[in-house]
């Protein structure tokens, strides 16, 4: 199977990949759904962590959202792994479209480039009432951030519970997906809607899935292996 698939990934002309939390578990951020996932993990806040990551929760509790988005959410100091940096490799000579539901700035941390962001990220923010644009260095990691010009509070562009993905970025993930000719998914559950049900998109791709745990779409793919995706990367994209 190894073999088979190597050939498929030095052959591709318009590869994409499709990632999720499982990407970075292995830079120490955990996930939402494992075992060790934060799903697993009691919350503190006599709330559970997936009613706190929505858009009603940050607006009528910023100040118990900030307090979880700060602890839990952000990780400045993470550093790419093997995932990120195989990718970032296979990027540079068979042009990877990366579509990421993560928010950790990973994979352009590890020189990929082409970077599709679903669900947003941790590295930029916005004021709700002047629209003015921070930066995560611009901000203090703690308590709820208020912009300097006019007062109003300012928003990660994460994307919550109860609000749309970005149009254009969604749109590009799923031109990417139908046009491709080898889908690689991996480190993600495939539960989250509207981006698990990218791969169906694909009109003609070889699909390999590359996640430690089964997810609802397995039979869907041409390869699955249940493996860490760092090894089963690096195994299946060096030359
Ligand atoms: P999830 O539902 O938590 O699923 C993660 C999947 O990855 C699980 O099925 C695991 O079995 C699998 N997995 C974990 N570690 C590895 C590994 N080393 N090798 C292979 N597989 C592994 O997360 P999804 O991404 O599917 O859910 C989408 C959510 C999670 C998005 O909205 C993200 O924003 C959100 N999230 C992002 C981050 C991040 O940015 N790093 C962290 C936690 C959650």
């Amino acid at each position: 199977m190894l073999r088979e698939i190597k050939k498929k990934v030095k052959a591709a002309k318009r590869p994409v990949f499709l990632g999720g939390a499982g990407v970075s578990t292995a830079s120490g951020i955990p996930d939402f759904r494992s075992e060790k996932g934060l799903y697993a993990v009691k919350s503190e806040y006599g709330v559970g962590y997936e009613t706190m990551l929505s858009h009603d929760y940050f607006l009528y509790h910023t100040k118990e959202f900030y307090s979880f988005y700060w602890s839990k959410m952000v990780y400045p100091e993470a550093k790419p792994n093997k995932a990120h940096l195989a990718l970032a490799s296979y990027e540079k000579s068979h042009h990877l479209v990366t579509i990421t539901q993560n928010i950790d700035g990973l994979h352009q941390k590890a020189g990929s480039k082409i970077v599709l962001e679903v669900h947003g990220t941790t590295y930029s923010y916005h004021c709700m009432d002047c629209g003015k644009q921070f930066g995560l260095d611009e901000l203090e990691h703690h308590g709820v951030p208020i912009c300097p010009s006019c007062g109003g509070l300012i928003k990660p562009d994460v994307i919550l519970y109860g609000e749309n993905l970005d149009e254009d970025v969604l749109l590009s993930s799923i031109q990417a997906v139908r046009l491709c000719d080898l889908l690689i998914v991996g480190g993600t559950s495939l539960q989250v809607y509207p981006i698990a049900s990218l791969p169906d998109y694909s009109l003609s791709a070889t699909k390999i899935l590359i996640n430690l745990s089964p997810t609802p779409s397995d039979h869907n793919f041409d390869y699955v292996i249940h493996e860490d995706l760092g090894e089963a990367l690096t195994k299946i994209l060096e030359d």
